[in-house]
């Protein structure tokens, strides 16, 4: 039966979407978790009543969550990835063929088993032997790690619930040390549009631990306000000078949003979010 879905993204504003069948909702011990079969999105996580990803639009945010630190480091070999128990991003992390050992760290066992169950197109990689799935918190998971990861990616929900020690200093303090002395960190950060308080917070918190900082943004037409941010935060490697990039043209990677001029476009920062994060 048809029914329209809505994320409350404030009190006055909501996506809403049309959906033709609820696949899976449930309760876990940490979020309310939900697949939806949406008419325009096709298959949809939400957890907690957010919209994690679609079918049809999550290639944009995985594609430049990943390959974006990717390639910028020269040479990626041991990556982590904390939330993202859809496996989206490490569908794309495994496109990388340097990449000896990926952790993917997750604390809600019953998001892997419903992406695995329901959303293959995501989930596809995550039996990959080069991928360790952990089940455990991330803010613990990273603690006792000095100077292993050579890219950390943060792919959280929103700063509500289970994620809220995600954005803050302690844990960046101790994904800084997990990293090796050229690692590079991504985290998701957000709409620049509905999230200005946490993206001023953010960068404020990152100042003192990496010397490069820099947002990149990318279109997710089905979070709220259909613009994403990323923060790319690095010890050593600039992601517009250092980028290998080219690369791309000799590796057939089934890129669908991702590519050289993306990468550098992406860094390109709008007037009122340079000002938030000045
Ligand atoms: N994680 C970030 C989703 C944030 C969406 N926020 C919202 N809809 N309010 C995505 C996980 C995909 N691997």
């Amino acid at each position: 039966m048809d029914f329209w879905f809505t994320e409350t993204v404030n009190d006055t504003v909501g996506n809403t979407i049309k959906i033709k069948k609820r696949i899976f909702s449930g309760r876990s011990d940490f979020q309310k978790i939900e697949v939806l079969d949406a008419y325009h999105y096709g298959r949809t996580l939400i957890l907690e009543g957010s919209v994690q990803l679609t079918e049809k639009d999550e290639f944009t945010y995985h594609e430049m969550i990943s390959h974006i630190p990717l390639f910028t480091h020269p040479h990626p070999e041991h990556v982590l990835v904390i939330g993202g128990g859809d496996g989206g991003t490490i569908r794309e992390v495994m496109k990388h063929s340097t990449v000896t050992r990926a952790k993917l760290v997750e604390i809600d066992p019953l998001v892997i088993e419903k992406s695995k169950q329901f959303l293959s197109f995501v989930s596809c990689e995550m039996d990959n032997p080069r991928v360790e799935v952990i089940i455990q918190d991330g803010i613990q998971y990273v603690k006792p790690y000095t100077g292993i990861f050579d890219v950390i990616l943060i792919d959280s929900t929103d700063p509500v619930g289970p994620a809220t020690g995600l954005y803050q200093k302690e844990f960046f303090q101790d994904v800084h040390k997990a990293l090796k002395d050229d690692g590079i960190m991504v985290a998701q950060s957000e709409s620049p549009f509905f999230d200005q308080q946490i993206v001023r917070e953010l960068y404020t918190t990152l100042k003192p631990l990496f010397p490069i900082r820099k947002m990149y943004l990318a279109p997710v037409p089905s979070y709220p306000s259909g613009l994403w941010s990323f923060v790319f935060c690095s010890k050593k490697y600039d992601p517009i000078l250092d980028n290998r990039c080219e690369d791309l043209r000799r590796l057939n990677l089934n890129m669908r949003y991702y590519n050289e001029a993306v990468h550098q476009a992406a860094f390109a920062i709008p007037n009122f979010i340079q000002e938030l994060i000045a």
